[in-house]
């Protein structure tokens, strides 16, 4: 049982010149600024919305309506224009609607939880009163934005492929080129199973829990991919536990996504020991030698379904199953959040990807434009959403992805290779790499130690005419 409030204003303006621009559900979802007489991207299938969309609130299929979760902006052509921002979302979700009329706009802010308080204001400047609400809400829920880390992660060169000898591999490479990282953070693809965490896949050649001392011998911290909530169907867990699940409306547990070859099911972060079970897989990697955790597939934790408490909303149930994580790991643990539910996360998290995921070539344009899936990895995907979101600084530290150095087994030129480098430097962050040392010559080298320099995020000059113009530079097809 969910409470519902509704806010609803009418603007008596002409919408033809309006731009809007919306913030998408979970670090993947497509964040944008558009015409708002334009008509959303619809994804072909149900997986790709599963899996970029809040499945409760997907975009809407007709020209002049845009949805967006927490906050959304519409903008005159001078920079003046509306915002609108949840307060809290602690316990609530915001679903906001604005809607073109001939003469007039509606905007609706739907509150699914808890009743919150929801600021909406018209501004001569849209941009600085965006940063003021966001960092608002940043401030009323305990934002953490501890200082940047530079991360090597194994995901976007060896997928699920990744062994012990090639992270280690890696790290003594790094440690003899002198390369300034923090963290060694081992991805998807060491484990069994999706749940069955403590046991190796059988290609991993080791254990997770073998590696963080010999990273720290070579001078880096450990870090360990997650995807806390998910449960595989054939895993151990879900046989030992198919009460921990979250349901469909019949009582049997749910299945949703596609990924690792078909779909999964998500704990129920109502049930107690389920929290229980989060709070020990936290503590355990942190026993292991981990300091740093990438939790990623966040979203599951508020997937809509049956809990255990039926009186919980989804942000509630969402956060209750990130504090348990956050309890396990401990306060000066590295928690970077993934996939996950934005401004929900505020507080529990230090980092969060604010896009999808960059991959070395610059844009799928066919899965993008005629399939419709705009929270498809690419990094244009990737730039252009995370660029979108500049304003969440003061929400967590942002990780815009990868920069990709490498000339090799990457379909990235010269231009590309230097947008995303100078992009990532605009937003500032997390820097992260995933390239092979062996594939790195001398520009390459050079290129990955100029990412890894850690400088202040550019405020981008106007929303109107931002740095979106670099990411448009080599795109074709619809914006
Ligand atoms: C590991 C990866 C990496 C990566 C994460 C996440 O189907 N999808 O929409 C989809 C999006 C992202 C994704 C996987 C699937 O990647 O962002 O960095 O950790 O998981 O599996």
């Amino acid at each position: 049982m969910t409470d519902t409030n509704t806010h609803r204003w009418t603007l008596p303006i002409v919408p033809d010149t309006l731009r809007v621009l919306t913030n998408g559900y979970q670090s993947w979802s497509e964040a944008e600024l558009r015409p708002l007489t334009d008509t959303p991207r619809q994804a072909l299938f149900q997986w790709m919305t599963d899996q970029g969309q809040d499945p409760a609130f997907p975009p809407s299929d007709q020209a002049g309506v845009w949805r967006s979760h927490t906050l959304i902006a519409l903008l005159r052509p001078d920079g003046s224009g509306w915002v609108g921002c949840l307060r809290d979302a602690t316990r609530t979700f915001a679903h906001w609607e604005v809607r073109a009329g001939t003469s007039s706009v509606d905007v609706t802010c739907v509150l699914e939880g808890a009743d919150a308080d929801v600021a909406f204001e018209e501004t001569a400047d849209v941009q600085t009163t965006l940063e003021q609400l966001s960092g608002e809400l940043g401030r009323a829920m305990g934002a953490r934005t501890p200082a940047p880390l530079r991360v090597w992660c194994s995901w976007y060169s060896y997928y699920r492929d990744i062994t012990l000898d090639t992270m280690l591999k890696n790290a003594r490479l790094a440690h003899e080129h002198g390369l300034p990282f923090d963290v060694f953070q081992l991805d998807d693809g060491f484990q069994a199973d999706l749940g069955d965490w403590f046991e190796p896949s059988s290609w991993f050649g080791g254990h997770a829990k073998d590696l963080p001392a010999q990273l720290r011998e070579l001078g880096f911290r450990a870090g360990l991919w997650l995807a806390p909530f998910l449960v595989g169907p054939e895993s151990k867990l879900r046989a030992a536990h198919p009460e921990w699940l979250l349901q469909a409306e019949d009582g049997t547990p749910l299945l949703f996504g596609n990924n690792w070859g078909g779909p999964y099911h998500a704990l129920d972060t109502t049930h107690p020991e389920a929290l229980a079970w989060l709070r020990d897989l936290a503590a355990t990697c942190r026993t292991w030698g981990y300091d740093y955790l990438k939790v990623d597939f966040l979203y599951a934790g508020s997937h809509p379904g049956k809990r255990h408490d039926p009186a919980v909303s989804r942000a509630e149930a969402y956060r209750m199953g990130l504090q348990a994580l956050r309890d396990g790991f401990g306060e000066d643990g590295f928690l970077l959040g993934c996939g996950a539910p934005l401004a929900s996360s505020i507080g529990l998290v230090d980092a969060m990807r604010t896009g999808p995921d960059v991959t070395p070539f610059w844009d799928d344009e066919a899965r993008r434009v005629l399939l419709g899936d705009g929270a498809v990895p690419s990094a244009r995907s990737a730039l252009h959403t995370a660029l979108t979101r500049w304003y969440q600084h003061t929400w967590y530290q942002p990780d815009p992805d990868v920069m990709i150095a490498r000339r090799e087994r990457s379909l990235l030129n010269d231009h590309e290779r230097g947008a995303l480098l100078g992009l990532l430097d605009v937003m500032g962050g997390l820097r992260a790499s995933s390239d092979p040392m062996e594939l790195l010559d001398e520009v390459g080298l050079e290129l990955l130690r100029r990412s890894l320099d850690l400088s202040t995020p550019d405020r981008p000059r106007t929303l109107t005419e931002s740095y979106g113009g670099a990411v448009t530079h080599f795109t074709r097809g619809t914006f």
